[in-house]
């Protein structure tokens, strides 16, 4: 196969040619270019920064009419706590999440059993048991407070093949907002998938014994988002592992090859105390607050990159 760049266009070209096209593409497209519009310089009343949180795992279907499928572990806990510290900053964020993984200001609601808020005094009222109502005000209002100021847009995805045109879609919206824009890239992203065209239509029969499936491997979207679709945002990746000898290494690994401006490096266990954010200035070890018992891994750190996003933003303009 050639490939001029060595990036692999042929293979990346294919996969978006013989994905299913998105449904509501028109609506997406909409969607973002009046939020982008909104807050960037360009035409809008205020000028903010704007990050792509990605967050939850694709899904590669085993059927076009999709019964079974392969997941990517990611409770979406991350990319939500996140976006709520991105709004906090300042930041208008687009949250590309998977449909059913946590959101952000919901992270603190009980979702197991979250009826159980709520009480109905009559049949006209609803009222929040005492023991949520702080919870809930806080979640409701926050909430509504970030979408009416323009400051949250959600745009759902469930397979590997929505999650990837949406990412294209945003990157090459933001082309223009250049170094304020940034991607946070902490989805759980499949290495692997079913291209659709090899792909039985129907539910696969389970009476003709084991079940062989090839699986073809994902084209790098990364290298394209950083040397075509947005190469001037800044760019965060992760990298998950569940063997901690080898995550630093596969992270400066990364960070060479996709030329990302930091890797956030978690591990599996480990990830809601700690992170390590590899860069070509050193790896730094980011974790809460012991002393503050509220305190999240997320808190610090969205303020090291916005930090970090700050100095190239000056950097970039001098
Ligand atoms: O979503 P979550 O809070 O349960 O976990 C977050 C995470 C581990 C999915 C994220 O921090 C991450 O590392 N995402 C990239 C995963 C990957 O290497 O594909």
């Amino acid at each position: 196969m050639s490939c001029i760049s060595g990036l692999g266009e042929d293979e990346v070209n294919s996969f978006f040619e013989s994905s299913p096209p998105l449904k509501n593409m028109e609506e997406i497209v909409q969607k973002l270019n009046a939020f982008i519009h909104l807050n960037s310089s360009a035409g809008g009343r205020r000028r903010r920064r704007i990050v792509c949180v990605t967050s939850g795992g694709t899904t590669v279907p085993l059927e076009q009419r999709c019964v079974r499928y392969i997941d990517n572990f990611s409770s979406g806990n991350r990319g939500a706590a996140s976006t709520e510290n991105f709004v906090k900053a300042g930041y208008a964020v687009i949250f590309l999440f998977r449909r059913g993984t946590c959101q952000p200001y919901s992270r603190s609601l009980p979702d197991d059993p979250f009826l159980d808020c709520f009480q109905f005094p009559d049949n006209t009222n609803i009222q929040v048991n005492a023991s949520h109502v702080e919870a809930v005000k806080m979640a409701v209002m926050d909430q509504q407070a970030a979408v009416a100021e323009s400051r949250l847009l959600k745009l759902p995805f469930t397979t590997i093949y929505e999650y990837l045109q949406m990412l294209r879609l945003i990157a090459t919206a933001l082309k223009d907002v250049g170094p304020c824009s940034m991607f946070y890239l902490a989805a759980a992203v499949s290495d692997f998938y079913v291209p659709w065209k090899s792909m039985t239509e129907h539910k696969i029969e389970s009476g003709s014994g084991p079940l062989d499936i090839r699986l073809a491997q994902v084209p790098k979207m990364l290298s394209f988002l950083r040397t075509y679709w947005a190469p001037k945002a800044f760019c965060i990746s992760f990298k998950l592992e569940t063997d901690s000898k080898i995550l630093i290494e596969k992270a400066t690994k990364a960070l060479r090859k996709y030329k990302v401006h930091a890797v956030v490096a978690n591990e599996l266990s480990t990830r809601k105390e700690e992170v390590v954010v590899v860069s070509s200035s050193g790896n730094v070890v980011v974790r809460c607050d012991s002393e503050k018992p509220e305190s999240i891994v997320e808190d610090n750190l969205i303020r090291l990159i916005v930090d970090r996003h700050s100095t190239y933003i000056k950097e970039f303009s001098t």
